[in-house]
């Protein structure tokens, strides 16, 4: 064995991003890229300590950081099988060798990784015609070789640039929604986006959400930087465990249930206190309540584990999936697949983590197991907390010289009574006006003040609860349980 020399190493690197961009150009950004179990398989071996420091400071550029870890760990993994094939090819004294065990080498990882064996083309070719590249027999000058590596440059850059625009537009159509999806239309729905209109706040500020947010502004959190993709007709949800015997609905049986649309709103327990994954949507879905008439919920610890397509899982009490939901359309749309197309749960009042997206089973569980992010310290499957939010786009100068500040307040289903507005620092308070309440049981409201400014002010909102409990003062982090304390801003007159 001798270590390879720096053209080898070259030319390996570009086998290496060529197979990685080859695969792309082959699978777009869905779970076939081979992208995907490694970046999955990054995000989900990162110590909960890391990740958590990561959502709450570096927040979403902490994304890029993983797919570029991820990335690299590809190139590595290509280029060590085109090493490999120039190893084998000097080996055996013969090129076909090293390609071979390159290209195949270098497939079946790929297969492996993704269970494509088509779709691995994309990135043993490449692999293959690298080390094919590498394997020519030596030139005796080195300014030939130099040219040989400059020439490899630039085919790889010119393989890169055409399997970056292919792998994007090759795909786009098979990431889009193209459904008839039942009961998404109408009358009903339509009354309710006229209600939410109707009840929004007239505020100045055109950037701030009204009571709908739209399905592009909507939060999204997964724990997996790629979205499932399946056809409805291919869903199932399978209920499992401690239930005797297992039981199956498909997509067209679920969607033949009593049809309802509810006006949610989620909110991620990961956010920061005056965070932006806090959004509402009209629903279209059925109740969960009777097709877990045949479980039993008195099982030895009443719980539940359900689990994604994505591989993600959160455990919590049946009694609280017994008033879950499970939606197939979003403002009047076939449920996004950023949002869990084709059918996702929704649990009234509880944090973003109980409402699985692409949901397929839900497992009666006999004792009590962490959920995914239950395993990496939070504790994000009971009610939210209270909370009143001042965006940055809630403060308007009005033309009159007066500032209006606006926004939304939150308290799942224990709802929202008041907001009080503080214009010095929390020494004295004022009622704001809310917009009236929409009849569902787990909505925000809005809320607006307006005030004569005179030099800097600081501004504290607070919320209290249909309870008439006052949101909590005392500043938490969002991890382990959501953030807590009152949101504070200060405006310069
Ligand atoms: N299958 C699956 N469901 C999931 C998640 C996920 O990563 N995978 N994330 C959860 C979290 S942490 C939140 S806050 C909400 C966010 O829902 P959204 O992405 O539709 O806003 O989905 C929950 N359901
Ligand atoms: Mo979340």
């Amino acid at each position: 064995m001798r270590y390879p020399t720096r053209s080898e190493s070259i030319v390996a690197i570009l086998a290496g991003i060529t197979a990685v961009v080859g695969s792309f150009a082959m699978a777009g950004y869905t779970r076939s890229f081979v992208m995907q179990p490694v970046d999955d398989f990054v995000v989900n071996t990162t110590p909960g300590v890391i990740s958590q420091f990561m959502i709450e400071n570096v927040g979403q550029a902490a994304h890029h950081l993983h797919r570029a870890l991820s990335v690299l760990i590809l190139v590595g993994l290509f280029g060590v099988f085109a090493l490999g094939g120039f190893a084998v090819a000097r080996r055996f004294d013969t090129a076909v060798a090293g390609i071979g065990f390159a290209g195949l080498g270098s497939w079946a990882l790929t297969v492996a990784l993704t269970g494509e064996p088509v779709l691995a083309l994309g990135s043993s070719v490449p692999v293959a015609l690298f080390t094919a590249i590498g394997t020519v027999p030596q030139p005796i000058e080195p300014t030939s070789s130099r040219r040989r590596v400059l020439a490899a440059s630039a085919g790889a850059i010119g393989f890169v640039g055409l399997g970056l625009g292919a792998g994007s537009l090759l795909h786009e159509s098979e990431l889009e929604i193209d459904e008839q999806v039942p009961g998404i239309e109408g009358e009903a729905i339509e009354q309710q986006f006229q209600q939410a209109r109707n009840q929004e706040l007239d505020v100045a500020s055109d950037e701030l959400p009204g009571l709908v947010s739209t399905i592009d502004n909507f939060f999204r959190t997964s724990i997996s930087d790629f979205d499932p993709t399946i056809p409805s007709e291919d869903w199932t949800l399978t209920v499992t465990g401690e239930v005797g015997m297992d039981t199956e609905i498909g997509y067209e049986q679920l969607t033949e249930m009593p049809i309802e649309h509810r006006t949610m709103t989620l909110r991620c327990v990961g956010e920061s206190l005056n965070g932006k994954k806090l959004d509402t949507a009209i629903w279209t879905g059925t109740p969960i309540r009777s097709l877990l008439d045949s479980v039993d919920p008195d099982g030895e610890c009443g719980c539940v584990m359900l689990h994604g397509e994505d591989g993600y899982y959160v455990q919590f009490p049946v009694d609280v999936l017994e008033d879950g939901f499970l939606a197939w359309g979003m403002n009047g749309q076939p449920l996004p697949r950023k949002n869990g197309h084709p059918v996702r749960l929704l649990v009234p009042g509880h944090w973003g983590e109980t409402n699985v997206k692409w949901i397929e089973t839900i497992e009666l569980l006999e004792e009590p197991a962490d959920g995914y992010w239950e395993e990496r310290g939070w504790e994000g499957t009971g009610p939210v907390n209270t909370v009143a939010k001042l965006w940055e786009e809630g403060v308007t100068e009005l033309s009159n010289g007066r500032v209006e500040l606006a926004g939304h307040a939150y308290a799942g289903t224990r709802a929202i009574e008041s907001v009080e507005v503080s214009i010095d620092g929390g020494e004295t308070w004022n009622e704001a006006t809310l917009s009236v309440p929409l009849p569902d049981e787990d909505v925000w409201r809005m809320w607006r003040y307006e005030f004569e400014p005179a030099d800097s002010h600081e501004i504290v909102v607070r919320a209290t609860d249909g309870n008439g409990n006052l949101q909590e003062q005392r500043r938490s982090s969002p991890s382990p349980s959501g953030a807590t304390g009152w949101v504070k801003r200060t405006i310069n007159g």
